[in-house]
């Protein structure tokens, strides 16, 4: 009796196993496929910082130029404030939550006391060669809750051994200082300037002691480190990613960099490799800070312009604050910054397509729903069933709304899938008008944004293409731009 008791318990569980695995399969096999290449979690943690904070400091402060030769005395380096939580409280005000500090920059001297060459603070007068920059960059960070990074100049004017072999075993035993003795280090910038005598296998050991030390640091990489990049320069420093912005490239493109300044910028649809693009740019004409640029601060309608550009163009923003020779991040590049961050959320703080009635053409069903695009949650999103490449998806926003910015995402975790896009609105509900900034547009990825003349409608339609596998869409999102 017992044991017929247990048996019947023990299949009646087996049943309900068999149950909940075939709900489990019927449901996964529900889900997209990804489609070509899509990224690594490293790279999905760096498409969420959006912006990072490039602080370009070292002897060019104090020398008054970009690119050093590394032949002026340390006796040069003395910043007579510097405070690295006044770096961090600007970039926290400002909602920049990750820094890439540049740790030596091609002129060699190094902003912490490296063991491995005396060009570096340790023979400065700052702190009688006492002080530490990365030491008091890192700590700040920590207690600021930003992400702490670092450039280490591939190129070096000043070292004797760059060049021959021995600059291999100088510049690891340098990144090794780095990874391990900072704590978390969340990116690793390889510069491609001058690193013309830079060969694959030196950065096969140092990405090999990368990934050893810092598994989640991310990896910019140029030239000759094309096989270890995370992400790709976007070829040019003054803040555009192209418009289409793809994920994909051919790395041979990142290898051979100054023939292909294009397909850097506007990536490869067809690349075999998911490597994004970071802008880098400064807020100020030069990358190190120099008095007589104080007047020449990117202002607020520029920094808006590259914020369109870059994070609204599937790449993340990489933008310079460079400190002052006190070793401060001057008031008006601090102000500038706020701004900045005023204007994002201002503009996004309402989806105005939030809450509207929404029509599809092929819905994928079950949890892809299409409100899924307006509830503002990372994890959910909408597709279409595998048979259909297209869709045409219309918002009814019940009543007249005016909007001036478009932000699609598309689910960029199972790859670009959008191979076009165009928005129409209507005002009658039966004739539609395209809008003309947000037609023929190609590329979405993690996040695209448009500006657009104001629009006043009472509904919206986007037409969507897929080239290879459904669309899948993460966000479609309409605002108004406060003022
Ligand atoms: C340019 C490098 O060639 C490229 O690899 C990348 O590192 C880029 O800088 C970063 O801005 S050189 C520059 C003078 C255009």
């Amino acid at each position: 009796m017992r044991i017929e008791k247990l048996v019947s318990k023990l299949s009646t569980s087996l049943t309900l196993l068999a149950f909940i695995g075939t709900f489990t399969a019927a449901h996964a096999q529900n889900a997209p496929a990804p489609s070509g290449p899509i990224p690594n979690a490293r790279q999905m943690e760096w498409y969420h910082r959006e912006i990072i904070a490039f602080i370009h400091f070292g002897m060019n402060t104090f020398e008054g130029v970009n690119e050093g030769e590394g032949k002026v005395s340390p006796a040069l380096f003395n910043p007579t404030a510097l405070d690295c939580n006044q770096w961090t409280g600007v970039l926290k005000k400002a909602g920049i939550p990750c820094a890439i500090f540049v740790a030596k920059h091609a002129d060699g001297f190094c902003n912490w006391p490296s063991y491995y060459t005396n060009y570096s603070v340790k023979n400065s007068p700052w702190k009688n060669g006492q002080g530490d920059i990365v030491r008091e960059f890192t700590d700040a960070c920590r207690a600021a809750g930003i992400k702490a990074a670092v450039y280490l100049g591939p190129h070096d004017r000043h070292d004797a051994r760059y060049g021959t072999p021995l600059y291999a075993d100088y510049y690891a035993g340098q990144l090794s200082e780095l990874l391990r003795n900072y704590g978390p280090i969340w990116e690793i910038w390889w510069d491609g300037a001058g690193a013309d005598k830079l060969t694959t296998p030196m950065y096969t050991r140092w990405a090999d002691t990368v990934r050893k030390l810092q598994p989640g640091c991310v990896i910019f990489g140029t030239k000759n480190s094309y096989q270890f990049a995370d992400c790709r320069w976007v070829g040019n420093e003054s803040g555009i990613a192209g418009d289409p912005c793809w994920s994909t490239i051919d790395p041979s493109s990142i290898r051979e960099e100054s023939a292909h300044i294009n397909e850097l910028n506007k990536g490869e649809i067809d690349g075999t490799a998911f490597i994004p693009a970071e802008v880098d740019v400064s807020i100020r004409p030069s990358w190190f800070y120099h008095p007589e640029e104080d007047a020449k601060v990117k202002t607020v309608a520029e920094l808006w312009d590259l914020y369109f550009n870059s994070v609204g163009h599937n790449s993340v923003l990489l933008l310079n604050f460079p400190p002052d020779q006190r070793g401060l991040i001057p008031d008006i590049d601090a102000r500038r910054a706020d701004s900045l961050r005023q204007l994002i959320n201002g503009t996004f703080r309402t989806n105005l397509a939030a809450g509207a009635t929404i029509k599809t053409q092929h819905p994928r069903g079950g949890k892809y729903a299409a409100a899924n695009m307006v509830d503002g949650l990372e994890q959910t999103y909408y597709a279409t069933t595998d048979a259909f490449h297209t869709d045409t998806i219309t918002f009814n926003l019940g009543r007249a709304k005016t909007f001036d910015v478009l932000m699609l995402q598309e689910v960029i975790e199972l790859g670009h899938r959008t191979t076009g896009w165009s928005v129409d609105y209507s005002t009658n509900g039966k004739t539609w008008t395209p809008i003309p900034e947000a037609t023929g547009k190609q590329s979405i990825g993690y996040k695209w944004l448009v500006r657009c003349k104001p629009v006043t409608a009472t509904k919206v339609r986007l037409r969507i293409t897929a080239g290879k596998a459904c669309p899948a869409i993460h966000t479609f999102g309409i605002y108004r731009q406060p003022y």
